[in-house]
């Protein structure tokens, strides 16, 4: 009887060993999973994206600082409260219920308390709202024009007129060799930018409202016709980071991503040398072909603007 009962003992020890160990070395996986996919979603992860620019590091602080313990001491203590009233105001235990109604003192404590709670949210709100209009001096800016259905970006500073950055099918993402978890977030342009430099993206939308989001640098602008928004990042590692379109804009929303390639200073200028020189041959070829072109244009516009005296004159001729 006491050997079985041993041999029990030590098959649910070594589970439990084995559970253990098990976790352990889950955790240590998915920890160096979070390492290696920083900028992506992360399968099963709940927190928030590592941050890996300035505001997403100020936003984590809010979040994990400020607004976590405030709701999780908020939902404990209404919780006990409810536990206390249920177990000691029951009709068992309380059968004859006092009849008062109205505590001044409580209904003061109750007022005052959940202003005082919304002033401190309040405070590091505003703080967090103000960096992100407090931009550093910029090194270069980006603008990100939405699309249905995808980006553009333009280095008006590097004089890089607008790549188009469309999603990848999964073949391709497979045929680049990437894990199918970058399918609906890889792109065929990503926005390249260098390291440890202030980025400043102006983000607009030629058509319906899209958003430029990208969790890792804490961002979210919409895109809107006609207006010019405005956010920056520093991002502070080398790497590739994901976003994509936040609001909703049409059938192919999921289908626009938004990848930014954070690249040494060296391999940025090296990229914008490979995007500002390669046109050099071809304005050989095109004088002669150049001349026409641009009157087609110009006729357009004037075809367009002869529309509206057209039946004026047609009327004038009816007079
Ligand atoms: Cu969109």
């Amino acid at each position: 009887m006491d050997v079985r009962r041993m041999k029990a003992k030590s098959s649910v020890h070594r589970v439990l060993a084995g559970i253990s160990a098990g976790a352990l070395a889950m955790m240590l996986a998915g920890h160096a999973m979070a390492e290696e996919r920083l900028g992506q979603p992360t399968p099963g992860a709940i927190d928030l994206q590592p941050a890996a620019s300035p505001l997403k590091h100020d936003a984590i602080f809010f979040h994990n600082a400020i607004l976590l313990p405030i709701i999780t001491t908020i939902t404990l203590f209404v919780l006990c409260l409810l536990i206390w009233v249920i177990i000691r105001y029951n009709k068992r235990a309380n059968p004859v219920p006092a009849r008062w109604s109205h505590n001044t003192a409580i209904e003061v404590v109750w007022t005052v308390v959940p202003v005082l709670i919304l002033m401190v949210i309040a405070i590091f709100s505003f703080k967090l709202l103000y960096a992100y209009h407090d931009m550093p001096k910029p090194y270069m800016t980006v603008k990100a024009t939405g699309y249905q259905w995808y980006w553009g970006y333009e280095y008006p500073d590097q004089k890089i007129p607008e790549i188009t950055s469309n999603v990848l099918t999964p073949e391709e993402v497979a045929a680049k060799g990437l894990p199918p978890s970058l399918n609906n977030l890889a792109a065929s342009e990503a926005m390249v930018v260098p390291v440890n430099q202030v980025v400043r993206v102006q983000v607009t939308g030629a058509d319906v409202i899209h958003a430029f989001a990208l969790p890792a640098f804490g961002l979210k602008t919409d895109a809107i016709p006609g207006r010019l928004n405005e956010t920056w990042f520093k991002a502070e590692k080398v790497g590739t980071y994901y976003g994509q379109c936040s609001e909703l804009c049409g059938i192919n929303h999921a289908f626009m991503p938004s990848e930014v390639d954070v690249v040494s200073q060296a391999d940025f200028d090296k990229w914008v040398a490979s995007k500002t020189a390669p046109p050099a041959p071809a304005p050989a070829a095109a004088p002669a072909a150049a001349a026409p072109a641009p009157a087609a244009p110009a006729a357009t516009k004037t075809s367009v603007k002869t529309v509206s005296p057209a039946p004026s004159v047609k009327l004038a001729a009816l007079n």
